[in-house]
């Protein structure tokens, strides 16, 4: 019997418990799929994909840095660290009605969550007003609501929940093992702290990673593990291709994923974590349309549209628009959920051949 059978067993069993929380991945069974010959592997990722979702639809996110540099914490690959020599200016938190006026641009060009980002290692109460006031605004304009705001006290995710946050967002970004060559001045664990406090608030987890930091691709895979196994996984799961950052420490040992390597971990994700949306993230202005076209087929099902990520670029709105409009796919116009009953009921959109 071909080994994997099992396996893909289990992937099936976490689409019938709908959420995984009994599926335990390990390491040596997630490296078997990643492993598979590429067809076999998209066949699979494509097919567990269709049961939860429409697979001709992406979900769109916008992204606002509303605080940015100054950070004392140490990630070595981000531009907004006090520790690097980037050239990112530190800036005050934005007043809450410039970010409500970005929100309201961000939904007029059709983005249906807004997510909010600062650079801090964890928020002030005296900050958290002024989130709070900013969480509520972008509910109001019918938005939803993602924040990253750095490590959280259980009071401060209380906070966060009676303003009505949908998601918080707070990435694992590596392997336990890679963990201690990105970051110093928290740990692996910190982060697992801060996501299950959110969890027990009854906000929704965006928890995700980046590659091409010098890690190997079992680091890569064990990532996802750790994601996978969180029981239920993350709702939403965010995966970056590093954006280059002169300055930073992890320039000295980046390597971007060949093409292929990242599409095969997209499809892993969608087969650990089939009901997730899994975000095609910072990276994109990299990528060419057939390796973006590539993760779309391998599960990935959102994306940041506008042209700036927090501190980098990102491909313009139309360029988004065109090549779904290629593949005979679309932005999905409001918030994308795992849903089993969307199988079979594909909108007969037929790709534009120009
Ligand atoms: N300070 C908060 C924190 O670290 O959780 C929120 C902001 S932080 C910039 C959000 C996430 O952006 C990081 O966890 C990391 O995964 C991602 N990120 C930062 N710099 C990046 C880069 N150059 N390329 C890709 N992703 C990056
Ligand atoms: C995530 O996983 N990627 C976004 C969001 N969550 C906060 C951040 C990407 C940042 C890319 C580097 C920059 O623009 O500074
Ligand atoms: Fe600060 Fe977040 Fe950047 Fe780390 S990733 S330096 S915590 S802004």
């Amino acid at each position: 019997m071909n080994p994997t059978t099992d396996i893909q067993g289990k992937a099936e069993a976490v689409t019938a418990s709908n959420a995984g929380q009994s599926v335990a991945w390990t390491e040596a069974e997630a490296r078997d799929l990643y492993d598979l010959p590429l067809p076999e592997l998209l066949f699979r990722a494509q097919t567990l994909h269709r049961r939860h979702f429409d697979p001709t639809e992406v979900e769109t996110a916008t992204l606002l840095s509303i605080k940015t540099g100054g950070c004392p914490e140490d990630c070595g690959y981000c531009s907004q660290s006090t520790h690097h020599k980037t050239g990112v200016k530190a800036t005050k938190l934005m007043e809450v009605d410039s970010v409500l006026a970005e929100a309201r641009k961000a939904r007029e060009a059709g983005a249906t969550r807004f997510c909010m980002g600062a650079a801090w290692r964890s928020p002030k109460d005296r900050d958290l007003d002024s989130v709070c006031r900013m969480i509520e605004g972008v509910r109001a304009l019918g938005l939803e609501t993602c924040v990253t705001l750095g490590m959280l006290a259980p009071d401060q995710v209380r906070r966060l929940g009676d303003a009505g946050l949908d998601y918080y967002n707070h990435n694992i970004d590596t392997s336990r093992a890679h963990y201690p060559r990105i970051a110093t001045t928290r740990t692996m664990d910190d982060r697992l702290d801060t996501l299950s406090l959110v969890r027990k608030g009854g906000i929704k987890l965006c928890s995700g990673g980046i590659v091409g930091m010098g890690e190997t691709v079992d680091d890569r895979i064990a990532m996802l593990v750790i994601l996978a196994n969180l029981a239920p996984p993350p709702e939403s799961v965010p995966l970056n291709m590093w954006n280059a950052i002169p300055g930073t420490p992890v320039m000295d040992r980046a390597e971007p994923a060949t093409p292929i390597a990242f599409v095969r971990l997209v499809a892993l994700a969608r087969l650990l974590m089939p009901a997730s949306v899994v975000r095609l993230s910072a990276g994109r202005h990299a990528m060419s349309d057939e390796w973006q076209a590539l993760c779309f087929l391998a599960g990935a099902n959102s994306i940041f549209t506008g042209d700036t990520l927090l501190t980098t670029g990102n491909p313009q709105r139309a360029q988004d628009a065109a090549l779904l409009a290629a593949m005979g796919m679309r932005m999905a116009p409001g918030p994308v959920r795992s849903n089993a009953a969307v199988a079979g009921n594909l909108r007969s959109a037929s790709p534009s051949t120009d």
